[in-house]
């Protein structure tokens, strides 16, 4: 057992989101997102639970950060809420940047690095009015955004991420349903994916035009999944494997880096296919050098081939897999029942630095990582959090294994810095290494953060003592 140090530029932190913290949904100015209207319908989201307030992090934000200064992080990921920034196409909303902008002058006073996502899911409801990801405008909206966002935050934030997860936006939101806009229709899921694609090319190049450039670094976060064949051995299995991996990671990395989409998607997707939608020079724009690639990893999937079945797959995130079939291994769950299989992480690690951000001078950040548990707080409200604590030690040793095999990975953010509204979950599932209680808003750090916090400050990879 001997320890795992990790460099002085290796980078430690953790992640949030806007909509998942923020709370003040109708305060200085803001307009509503697809999310407030996912939220007010019967039946979306777990419990009837709103970003209404959240953790009020918009009135709480200084003390936040005095909290992640205490836990030592080095930089802190979060995203800006375009509703809260353009009220409308070609308006800018000046009381909504000066949030962002007093967020990022504390967090620079604390010595704290500054990690601004552009998109993190809460699209203007008036652009989901003109057909959302679904409508190339959108694309070309998202771009002028993100020059507001420079202009006002260039000087001071030198990590920019364009989206995050657009998976889940394209086939969470238009394919399975689960999220907003709660679309269930293959077609409009692939075409999202296009578009979506597009508006991060059409930021990077907005943002290069605006003078971002090294020691600025720009790119996009992706959610990965290692896919494995049930039966290593079986054909169909294999094949089942291969198409899940085209939709869930080759379909964003190929376009990406290689500027092509996979042949084998497109053959697969068939007439869903959005041929019709992708122009002459809109690979060219999605595949600009980016010098990041953002990396959530949750958990990995194993998949067989059900042959014979119908290859629809109405109400599935991924289209045309209805001959697919997910199986269980025998490996522990979090409390989302996601599996706990941490070398899958070193996997997607290896691979995606291998085959596609090295090759194009990019390297790895990952940008969220973390589980949900069945917390119980104390009368303090301290939560012993041994479970995750211990997925933080694993998957953090796997970063570790990932480097020691070569992957170029630079830093690890942990997810989430607090307990938040965990989208179609509400409130129900905590992912925080703080604990939140919702009904007078205490912060109080779970012991899965007091030992991370330590990891932070010795740099190095601390056994957990058991218990
Ligand atoms: C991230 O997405 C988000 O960026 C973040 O906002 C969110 O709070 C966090 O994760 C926690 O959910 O049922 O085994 O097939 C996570 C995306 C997509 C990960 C669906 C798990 C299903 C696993 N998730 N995926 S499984």
């Amino acid at each position: 057992m001997t320890p795992s140090t990790f460099a002085p530029h290796f980078i430690f932190g953790a992640a949030t989101a806007s909509f998942q913290i923020e709370g003040a949904t109708t305060t200085d100015g803001r307009v509503p997102s697809i999310w407030d209207t996912f939220c007010a319908t019967p039946g979306k989201v777990a419990g009837g639970d709103t970003g209404e307030v959240a953790c009020d992090h918009y009135h709480r934000m200084p003390q936040d950060v005095a909290l992640m200064k205490e836990l030592g992080l080095q930089s802190y990921r979060f995203s800006t809420a375009w509703p809260r920034v353009v009220p409308a196409p070609g308006e800018v909303n000046q009381a909504g940047l000066d949030f962002y902008s007093r967020l990022v002058d504390e967090l620079l006073a604390a010595g704290i690095t500054p990690w601004l996502t552009l998109y993190h899911w809460d699209l203007p409801q008036y652009e989901q009015d003109l057909g959302g990801w679904t409508n190339r405008d959108t694309a070309h909206r998202f771009a002028d955004y993100a020059e507001v966002m420079y202009r006002a935050l260039g000087d001071r934030v030198d990590i920019w991420t364009t989206l995050n997860e657009p998976w889940c936006s394209a086939f969470l939101g238009h394919a399975k349903g689960e999220h907003a806009p709660g679309h269930q229709d293959g077609a409009e899921a692939l075409a999202a994916a296009h578009h979506l694609l597009l508006g991060h090319g059409l930021a990077v190049q907005r943002l290069r035009g605006l003078g971002l450039a090294h020691p600025q670094q720009v790119g996009i976060t992706i959610n990965p999944g290692v896919v494995h064949p049930a039966d290593p051995d079986n054909a169909a299995d294999r094949d089942a494997a291969r198409r899940h991996d085209a939709l869930r990671n080759r379909i964003w990395l190929d376009p990406l880096f290689k500027g092509e989409y996979p042949a084998d998607l497109i053959a697969d997707m068939g007439e869903l296919w959005p041929a019709h939608l992708i122009w002459d020079g809109d690979l060219e724009v999605i595949a600009q050098p980016i010098d990041v690639l953002g990396i959530n990893f949750y958990n990995g999937e194993t998949v067989a081939g059900v042959p014979g079945a119908a290859v629809d797959s109405p109400g599935a995130p991924h289209p045309r897999t209805g001959d697919t079939r997910h199986v269980s291994r025998d490996v522990p769950l979090t409390g989302m029942g996601w599996e706990i299989h941490a070398p899958d992480f070193t996997e997607v690690l290896v691979r995606l630095s291998r085959e596609w951000a090295a090759p194009n001078s990019a390297h790895l950040v990952v940008t969220e990582n973390g589980a949900a548990f069945d917390d119980v707080a104390d009368a303090d409200g301290f939560v012993a959090d041994a479970d995750r604590r211990d997925y933080l030690h694993q998957h953090i040793r796997a970063v570790r294994d990932a480097i020691d095999a070569g992957a170029d990975v630079r830093g690890y953010l942990a997810w989430s810095l607090l307990d938040n509204f965990e989208w179609a979950w509400g409130y129900e599932k905590r992912f925080g290494i703080v604990r939140v209680d919702y009904d007078t808003q205490r912060r109080t750090p779970k012991a899965s953060a007091r030992w991370y916090s330590d990891v932070i400050r010795s740099r190095e990879l601390i056994e957990p003592t058991k218990g």
